[in-house]
């Protein structure tokens, strides 16, 4: 056997299994809450690493190509939540929803479908059931393959195509795929059926947990969790349909580095997959040019039964972040294209193409500072979420548009994927406009520790790495927020997590957002970069902003003096009514957000001085829904935007500190709306 066909082989065998029923064990939630914590009997010994994820290149079209999106207006159906697994007995999946006599509800996609009705659909627990008709051409049927792809369903997804199992996956805001060419019915009607669970279990993550409560009208199942945003579920982002041909390129891996003589170098690594009759067809070589913005070629290598190589790029335009070039975001497009020999006089014919965009960055840390392209960062910006009105966390083009408007008025130059990972389309953005992301996985405020949590943490981890590894803008991996990390379980558990991690980390360092202390945390030691988390005058100390520099820079240095390592805060910031005044300030007020954020602003300069504090990050970017607590009003309203992107009187202060930053560090010069006129007196102080 020809050595170069291993590869394919090997993935057609992965491509031939059989599809997985679905595992009804991971959706029965236990509803008698059993605390596991702190056992000694876990040793971790046992948890399995999760099975590397496939194939997850973003649908592109190319001349081999086709992609067609699946978006649009589907219908829902609700199961009791008593019996959420009522559609598999009774096959639901068999045929129409209608057939099952129940309410259909109109439902878009990508959105959460929380907030669509005027009912309590907005709080169901367990599964609904999604779906929809589609034409696939006749043309596809011999020469091409067929691909199902999922952006994100929350939670968990059981597929469906013309009544036969296509694929199942858990945890959201994670893309999953599988091929469906023998399930469709070429020229003619197609029928997908989604079902999709949102119940979280202590071993999901993120954790939650299912209890019963006596209502007025009986008893009924509620979702409880620790972390405070809202549990949106359904089809959150883009379903696609789209086309390979029978052998084709399923994965690219791309990783860069620059020289100080701006020499760019730009590894790569490429895996074919083939259907049976694609087995048939002979590679004969692999072309890879890189074009630059004006399609120009910088460089290009032709390999013959090698599925990997270096190119190096002479004067290569580096990518750099927002305001630390005037030219940030610079994107090369690699282009792969896999010829074969074709059956007439030996003639090589293209077989497939992929086009993937790369920017050309060097990363590097120790045990002070993170630095990019050889200039040591210091990051400002925000944790965020991805929520808004009506859609809830559904993808929504326009919103993105915004909140990268909002980003760069306010000068920031990164943001945290708080707390989960956040579409694929914003990590395009991000690339695009030179945004740094701390790259997050799900695991938010994970408790419980147990060996198949530390598996599903692992596989969100593994998945995560595995769909953003070649972005340019991703400069760290978060591996959780707010874990109880002072937990004696923690320790065990967090070494197993980080040792898996650091040989898939794909040239990032490691950080977290840590809200234990210094001195009872069993994660930092672990990460590269320790991030905490701090609400400084808001949890504790309410209403004295007087205490708030003095208690940050002795936290700070405690956690810098314990683990020698770059310290970030990766969230601070109080609650805020916009529009709620008062002189002098008090809490909830603006003038209150703004005389916080003020204090914060002081400490961190005082830090910034000491060499190692590298990152100031607020919390939030916008206001966002929570679930119903007395403690918030409407949501979580610590955002420095509102919920429908206005800004608060502190996105004004916040914008001149952003700026005034880029201009002390990278010299870069203000926009002139920064100020306004007030008298000839009184001067621009920047
Ligand atoms: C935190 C969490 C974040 C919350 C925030 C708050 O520590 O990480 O998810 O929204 O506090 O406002 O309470």
């Amino acid at each position: 056997m020809r050595r170069h066909w291993m590869p394919v082989i090997f993935l057609l065998l992965g491509s031939l299994q059989v599809l997985l029923a679905y595992p009804e064990d991971d959706f029965l939630v236990n509803a008698n809450r059993k605390e596991l914590t702190d056992s000694p009997l876990f040793e971790y010994g046992d948890v399995r690493k999760p099975t590397p994820t496939k194939g997850l290149l973003y649908p592109r079209d190319s001349e081999t190509r086709e992609v067609r999106s699946l978006d649009g207006m589907w219908q829902l159906v609700r199961s009791d939540p008593f019996d959420p697994l009522q559609g598999i007995r009774e096959k639901w999946f068999m045929d129409a929803l209608r057939k099952t006599g129940r309410e259909i509800i109109s439902m878009p996609v990508p959105a959460s479908y929380n907030d669509i009705t005027t009912d309590n659909l907005r709080d169901h627990v367990g599964t609904v059931w999604y779906e929809r008709t589609f034409f696939v051409p006749r043309s596809w049927k011999t020469t091409q393959r067929t691909w199902l792809r999922f952006s994100s369903v929350h939670y968990a997804a059981v597929v469906w195509i013309n009544g036969r199992n296509a694929t199942s996956h858990s945890i959201g805001h994670l893309p999953f795929e599988s091929e469906i060419s023998g399930l469709l019915s070429f020229g003619g009607n197609n029928r997908i059926t989604v079902m999709c669970d949102n119940r979280l279990s202590n071993r999901t993550i993120p954790q939650g947990s299912v209890y019963e409560v006596a209502t007025d009208d009986g008893s009924v199942p509620v979702q409880s969790y620790t972390f405070d945003f809202f549990n949106y579920a359904g089809i959150h982002r883009s379903v696609h349909l789209y086309t390979t041909p029978l052998l084709h390129i399923s994965d690219l891996e791309v990783t860069t580095q620059l020289t100080n003589e701006g020499l760019g170098r730009i590894d790569y690594r490429v895996w074919l997959e083939a259907s049976k009759e694609g087995l048939q067809i002979q590679p004969t070589h692999l072309r890879v040019q890189l074009r630059d913005k004006v399609g120009h070629v910088a460089a290009q290598q032709i390999n013959k039964a090698v599925y990997h190589g270096t190119l190096l790029v002479p004067n290569a335009t580096p990518w750099w972040p927002y305001l630390m070039h005037s030219d940030p975001g610079y994107l090369y497009n690699l282009q792969f294209e896999l010829f074969v020999s074709s059956n007439e006089k030996e003639l090589e014919a293209l077989q497939d193409t992929y086009r993937l965009p790369v920017g050309i960055r060097s990363l590097s840390w120790d045990n002070d500072t993170l630095l990019l392209n050889g200039k040591p960062l210091y990051l400002r910006g925000f944790g965020r979420h991805e929520d808004s009105d009506i859609r809830g966390k559904g993808l929504d083009n326009a919103l993105l548009a915004r909140d990268f408007n909002l980003l760069k008025w306010t000068g920031a130059n990164a943001y945290r994927t708080s707390h989960y990972p956040y579409s694929e389309e914003s990590m395009q953005f991000a690339d695009q406009h030179g945004i740094m992301i701390i790259d997050e996985c799900p695991a938010v405020n994970i408790d419980i520790f147990e060996p198949q949590l530390l598996e599903n943490h692992m596989s969100s981890l593994e998945q995560l790495i595995h769909r953003d590894r070649n972005h340019p803008s991703v400069i760290a991996w978060s591996v959780a927020n707010e874990p109880r990390s002072n937990k004696k379980g923690a320790l065990k558990y967090f070494e197993s997590l980080v040792n898996y991690v650091r040989g898939i980390a794909h040239g990032r360092p490691l950080t977290a957002a840590i809200n234990a202390n210094s001195s009872s945390c069993h994660l930092a030691q672990f990460l590269d970069i320790v991030g905490f988390n701090r609400y400084n005058s808001w949890y504790q100390n309410s209403g004295r902003t007087d205490m708030i520099i003095n208690l940050l820079t002795i936290e700070a240095q405690s956690w810098r003096d314990k683990f020698g390592k770059p310290v970030i805060q990766f969230e601070y910031g109080g609650d805020t009514m916009e529009g709620m005044h008062s002189l002098p300030a008090f809490i909830w007020s603006e003038e209150y957000q703004v005389e916080l954020f003020s204090r914060h602003f002081k400490a961190f300069d005082e830090l910034r001085g000491r060499g190692w504090f590298i990152g100031e990050f607020v919390w939030n970017f916008a206001d966002f829904r929570t679930a119903q607590t007395i403690t918030r009003v409407g949501g979580n309203k610590k955002g420095v935007f509102t919920r429908n992107r206005q800004p608060k009187e502190v996105a004004h202060i916040l914008r001149r500190r952003y700026f005034a930053l880029a201009k002390e560090l990278d010299m870069f010069g203000l926009p002139e709306d920064l100020t306004v006129y007030i008298s000839k007196h009184i001067h621009n102080e920047l």
